[in-house]
């Protein structure tokens, strides 16, 4: 009976002026520059948040494949340029997501540099976490989100970082990751990225080593689901309080 009730199509038959209940999933957008710990504070959100159901899209999900032209010269594509995405899947992906629909997400391939169509199901959640270094960057984006973060971390910590995972996790080598960082990452960043932190709602130092910062985001969450779930309630007994009147 509840279940018919919350039910959005019933009670608005019911009750056409009741308060509709709250369905829309949590957005939490997370920026920040390469390697500033990104994917730890998504890793140790979700973590915390393991009774809910919460799931991660990462923006290097929609990079656009580069065309065989790009490719030769693939030395000087700019991966850190807004250009470098498909923001119009990445906003359709989300809106579907947030409207409770399943979608597909398309999957990269950071070796060949291909997006790869066969992509990968996700389905709908009470929480969505929105991962990359641009997802401030967006207007239309960052509509979608109801919580924005900053990952900020100082930038030779970032550096070090990226050469030790781009060497060890994606084989390339340290003259290359230094001419790219300085050529693309570093302009970038200055350009695009640390211009987008004045968006966010909370900024984190240190990223994924500021275990209160977590536990301050992820109480909000918790806060937030929970105001979420009461307006479901109050507007359900609202509902029935007016069908026993009529
Ligand atoms: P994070 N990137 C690649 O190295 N290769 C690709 O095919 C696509 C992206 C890099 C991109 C950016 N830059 O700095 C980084 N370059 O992935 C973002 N050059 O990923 O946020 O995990 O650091
Ligand atoms: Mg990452």
């Amino acid at each position: 009976k509840m279940e018919q009730l919350s039910n959005g199509s019933i009670t608005d038959n019911i009750f056409p002026s009741a308060p509709a209940p709250l369905k829309q999933p949590f957005v939490i957008g997370v920026a920040g520059g390469t390697a500033s710990g990104k994917t730890t504070v998504c890793d140790m959100i979700m973590s915390q948040l393991h009774d809910q159901r919460v799931v991660l899209v990462n923006q290097d999900s929609f990079y656009h494949s580069l065309s065989a032209e790009k490719l030769k010269k693939v030395h000087e594509y700019n991966f850190d340029h807004p250009d470098a995405f498909n923001t119009e899947v990445l906003l359709s992906c989300m809106e579907k997501l947030r409207s409770g629909q399943p979608v597909s997400i398309p999957s990269y391939d950071f070796k060949t540099h291909q997006s790869i169509e066969s992509a990968s199901p996700v389905n709908p959640a009470d929480v969505i976490i929105l991962e990359g270094i641009l997802v401030l960057n967006d207007p239309q984006v960052r509509d979608l989100m109801n919580m924005k973060i900053f990952v900020d971390t100082d930038a030779d910590v970032r550096l070090s970082r990226r050469i030790q995972r781009d060497t060890v996790q994606r084989g390339r080598n340290i003259q290359n990751v230094l001419e790219q960082y300085t050529k693309f990452v570093k302009p970038s960043f200055d350009e695009f990225i640390q211009p987008s932190m004045k968006y966010a709602d909370i900024i984190i130092p240190r990223g994924g080593d500021n275990d209160v910062a977590i536990d301050l985001i992820v109480q909000h969450i918790r806060t937030k689901l929970c105001q979420h779930n009461l307006c479901k309630i109050y507007s359900n007994i609202f509902i029935i309080s007016s069908t026993f009147q009529i």
